[in-house]
């Protein structure tokens, strides 16, 4: 999919523009490091500028937000992105709201969460649903009319999943259904599921009983458990009891090289994207 990208990145420097990418990162949690770490290297294996702001844990909401408004007026950044979490002085909605739409690569401001919500092609769909369902796309998986079961409702994964998966085109016209930490006897809506996406972020959630025989599993759980064992301390797991979840699916993601990637060639895309749009406008 990245190798897609070719063409219009070629067409779009015969205009003069490279498509830029600002990545923001506050404090210094490991796995927020390691995942903005590889959007910067992947930007720059494709060809798109990138630059990686990195404040301290103790950055205040107020420098924050003038960060955002000095990306939203640079000319070489067609995207942002605020690396979520962040920390407890920080309200993440304020921020999110702050970036300009037009460069909300993300697509959490509540304009773009709107157009893909109501299909409008000009909304960023977010890089984890996005990715989920290009997975199922070039995957040969068709979802229409099939049961798609989503467990979580994340504002990042679950919510958006969903909206994706009603559109009415290619990797949409899918039943949805959404679980979450209120819904009653899960496992027996999982079981009722053709496509389980699993978005929790609780390792090893689900277990083989919970799929259907047959079931396509996308998990998208990236969670780093204590292994002493390893050279780095730890371990990535899924959500998904990956083991005995295969014996039974009949097509599913492993953690990691799974979901994580598709997240990172996403965001080049929507980048791209911005970038399009931008050099339209
Ligand atoms: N603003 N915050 C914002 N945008 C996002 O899209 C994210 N997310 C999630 C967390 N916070 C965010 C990500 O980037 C999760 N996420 C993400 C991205 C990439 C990978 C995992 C999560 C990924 O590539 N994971 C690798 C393993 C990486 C490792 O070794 O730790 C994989 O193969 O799954």
């Amino acid at each position: 999919m990245r190798a897609e990208l070719e063409g219009e990145l070629r067409a779009l420097a015969s205009r003069g523009v490279t498509p830029g990418l600002a990545a923001v990162l506050v404090g210094d949690n490991p796995a927020s490091a390691t995942y903005v770490r590889m959007k910067g290297k992947a930007c720059e294996e494709t060809g798109l500028h990138h630059e990686t702001v990195r404040l301290a844990k103790e950055t205040t909401q107020a420098e924050l937000l003038a960060l955002v408004d000095r990306l939203n007026a640079d000319p070489k950044i067609h995207g942002i992105l605020v690396q979520l979490p962040l920390p407890k002085q920080i309200d993440s909605q304020k921020v999110l709201r702050r970036v300009a739409p037009a460069k909300d690569v993300d697509g959490f401001h509540p304009e773009n969460v709107g157009k893909v919500s109501i299909g409008d092609p000009t909304g960023f769909r977010p890089a984890t649903p996005f990715g989920v369902q290009q997975l199922l796309v070039r995957s040969g998986i068709d979802t229409t009319g099939k049961h798609a079961v989503i467990v979580g409702r994340s504002n990042i994964v679950g919510r958006p999943m969903a909206a994706l998966l009603l559109q009415d085109g290619p990797g949409g016209n899918a039943t949805v259904t959404v679980c979450h930490s209120r819904t009653r006897e899960i496992k027996a809506v999982t079981r009722l599921a053709d496509i389980l996406i699993v978005a929790m972020g609780k390792p090893e959630f689900v277990t083989g009983d919970m799929i259907k025989p047959g079931a396509v599993v996308i998990d998208v759980g990236t969670n780093r458990v204590d292994d002493p064992a390893t050279k780095k301390g730890y371990r990535l797991v899924g959500d998904v009891k990956f083991d005995e979840a295969k014996q039974v699916a009949g097509a599913i993601t492993p953690v990691p090289g799974g979901v994580g990637p598709m997240t990172i060639t996403m965001l080049l895309f929507n980048t791209v994207q911005a970038a399009r749009q931008w050099a339209k406008s």
